[in-house]
């Protein structure tokens, strides 16, 4: 059973002015899409892999090629980008995530950290909010696709938040201003998928 590409929870233009339509078209249908594409690829020629979900897949990382680990992780990290965003101020912190937040120094130290983290990935990677081991957040960061969920992963935890500090992501809109739009991002998190995805990694 290959992977499929999910369609996006929202239309393309949803969460405009912070991101714009055109990005989301050539994010979501190209760069996905490729992912998707080359992940089915890798899978096929394993077959250990058959079967497995991407989470298990995510699991056994370190013993997988380049090829499965770059389009595995490009996989499931746009899947998990998509849902953690809705349109602009839709959503705001509540719940145990808040108290989470509240606990780590307030969200403007969340947000400093995260845009710091993003902003020093040299070349492309992703920023993270993680659920640690001990059920605290963590801000974090990782190359490539790689993610908090492989098992080498140098921070393991279950993500809660994550941007996409690749240039696909942000070039079109914000040419080489990588902060401001890290800066920006904020107003499109979707806090109610988070405060669930933080609920479930926590319990
Ligand atoms: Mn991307």
């Amino acid at each position: 059973m290959a992977f499929e590409l999910p369609p996006l929870p929202y239309d393309y233009d949803a969460l405009e002015p912070v991101i714009s339509k055109e990005t989301m078209t050539f994010h979501h249908d190209k760069h996905h899409a490729a992912y998707t594409a080359k992940l089915n690829e890798g899978v096929a020629a394993d077959p250990k892999l058959e079967g497995k979900t991407i989470e298990e897949i995510m699991g056994m990382m370190s013993t997988l090629p380049p090829l499965v680990r770059n389009n595995g992780g490009g996989y499931w990290n746009h899947d998990f980008f998509w849902k953690i965003m809705a349109p602009v101020g839709s959503t705001q912190p509540s719940g145990k995530l808040a108290e989470a937040i509240t606990a780590y120094g307030g969200l403007d130290k969340l947000k400093e950290d995260f845009n710091g983290k993003g902003a020093g990935q040299f070349g492309s990677g992703w920023a993270w909010v993680i659920v640690d081991s001990s059920g605290a957040l963590k801000v974090t960061s990782t190359p490539n696709q790689d993610n908090p969920l492989m098992d080498d992963a140098k921070d393991k935890g279950t993500p809660v938040l994550g941007n996409d500090v690749w240039e696909h992501a942000y070039y079109l809109t914000y040419k080489n201003d990588r902060p401001g739009d890290l800066q920006a991002w904020w107003d499109v998190v979707n806090w109610d998928e988070a405060g669930r995805r933080f609920e479930a990694a926590a319990a």
